[in-house]
């Protein structure tokens, strides 16, 4: 039958690493403060079109200057680790060069601060925000980016190479690689298939080149890892498999082929073969991808359906990109996104518990001795700021009951077996929602944009308890 995933008093392990996740861009504002360099979102950000109404992360939640207030709310709400990303602009303006000791300091006291608060700090090298110089010079699509990547990772490992618990190289390639340069709905815009894959390769690359760097100059043993966002995909009608074969080659094979495996997927070749001769990939390659990692990192939503297009019909994809100006799924050009039943959160995507369930436990199946992190799950709801007798509240219920059964979900999957080490809920507080700026509301915590004030959200209190007791309670 079709279980309920609200169940409650259901406890998680000793040692189960409760969270909450951020990026950079996404948060900190500041972006011309102490010596900051322009990234691919500043740029793009400031396109006219590009961002719904014009948002831009110029101020953002203004974390740079809330730092303090920010750490103290992580540790009220008793978060054991704090997933946060690093911007590589502020370190190196110009993506290449000298450390810009401003821009380190703030992360200095970032990681210091949450150590003197107990919370463990999960570091992310790179969340979408690339240095512009770089992208002048070709951004992802140029092989020298890899490298350049993998100098700023050994300066931040001998920086931070003593206090950071997980180093995480990228966080979701897919979206660096379809979205910036597939569709062009995320910095740095471009549209062409044959690039978008050219930096599926790069940013594989980097991932391997960053971690051997970081090797060489950590000194307390931490976890490395990498966080993909993996597509759970079904199919529809005869063409389902196929259409299946395709999104899970180009979504999920295509990253984990030669990270776990140390070889790209035969199939991923053949179906691009009209767009690139995957040349880029050069003898050696596949070796320094395919290193262990002590912990990959998972980053989960929402489904998809997929079925073969019928040629006729008009065409579905309800995946968001039927407006983007060009494709995310380079090759997949027969390969139709189904709208499916929700209910749906703010961003339209349907909530679908079981998929991170099926998601963990395939996952575990296939590579069982790879321990595995939540390093996002969350939902954007319209949420209101409301007074209270004893002060300001915002109710919402329903991204409690989401994270209430994608809890249930990963505590299905801990007991069917799989090695799951911790939970990151996305957000710790609204922030900039990309190409949505802040038209969508991701946090636990509430910000007001006018005065930067923070609220925890109801569901903030909820996560509270959950951190505290280990055993999930009634939402
Ligand atoms: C994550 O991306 C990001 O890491 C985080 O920064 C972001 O704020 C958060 O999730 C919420 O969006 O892209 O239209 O084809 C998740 C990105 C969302 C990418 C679902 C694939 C499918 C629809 N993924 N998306 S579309």
């Amino acid at each position: 039958g079709n279980p309920d995933y609200r169940d409650s008093g259901l406890q998680f392990p000793d040692g189960f690493i409760f969270g909450s996740a951020t990026a950079a861009y996404q948060i900190e504002g500041a972006a011309d403060e102490d010596g900051r360099g322009p990234s691919i979102w500043d740029t793009f950000s400031h396109t006219p079109g590009a961002v719904l109404d014009g948002d831009t992360g110029d101020k953002a939640s203004d974390h740079y200057h809330h730092l303090e207030e920010d750490l103290d709310l992580m540790q009220r709400l008793g978060l054991h680790a704090y997933r946060f990303s690093i911007s590589w602009s502020r370190i190196q303006p110009t993506g290449r060069g000298p450390v810009n000791e401003k821009g380190l300091a703030f992360y200095e006291r970032l990681v210091d601060g949450l150590l003197e608060r107990g919370i463990r700090p999960i570091a992310t090298l790179y969340h979408w925000d690339l240095p512009q110089a770089l992208e002048d010079e070709g951004g992802w699509t140029n092989r020298e980016t890899a490298y350049a990547f993998a100098e700023y990772a050994r300066i931040m490992g001998a920086a931070l190479g003593d206090r950071i618990d997980t180093w995480t190289t990228l966080n979701e390639p897919w979206c660096s690689a379809y979205l910036g340069y597939g569709s062009g709905a995320h910095a740095p815009g471009r549209t062409d298939g044959a690039e978008a894959l050219t930096a599926v390769h790069h940013l594989n690359l980097a991932h391997g080149l960053a971690i051997t760097e970081l090797r060489k100059v950590v000194t307390n043993d931490p976890d490395f890892s990498i966080t993909l966002n993996l597509h759970v995909v079904r199919g529809e009608g005869a063409g389902g498999p196929e259409a299946v074969r395709q999104i899970d080659g180009l979504g999920n094979r295509v990253f984990l082929g030669p990270l776990l495996k140390g070889e790209y997927p035969a199939d991923v070749l053949a179906d691009t073969a009209a767009i690139t001769d995957w040349s880029f990939v050069r003898p050696g390659d596949t070796e320094i991808i395919h290193q262990p990692i002590d912990v990959l990192g998972v980053n989960y939503y929402s489904t998809n359906l997929v079925r073969l297009w019928d040629g006729e019909t008009p065409r579905q994809n309800a995946d968001g990109h039927k407006d983007a100006a060009g494709s995310p799924w380079p090759g997949a050009d027969r390969v139709e996104f189904v709208q499916q039943a929700g209910p749906y959160t703010d961003m339209g995507w349907n909530i679908e518990p079981a998929g991170l369930e099926e998601l963990l436990v395939s996952l575990s199946e296939e590579f069982p001795d790879q321990p595995l992190m939540i390093t996002e799950n969350g939902a954007a709801f319209p949420d209101t700021l409301v007074q209270e007798a004893d002060g300001p509240a915002v109710h919402d219920p329903l991204r409690t009951d989401y994270l209430q059964r994608h809890f249930t979900a990963a505590h299905r999957a801990l007991a069917r077996g799989v090695d799951l080490r911790g939970y990151q809920v996305w957000s710790f507080m609204d922030n900039f929602e990309w190409a949505y700026g802040y038209s969508k509301r991701f946090g636990i915590v509430y910000v007001d944009y006018d005065t930067e004030v923070r609220t925890p959200k109801d569901s903030a209190l909820w996560y509270a308890k959950l951190v505290a007791t280990g055993i999930i309670p009634a939402a």
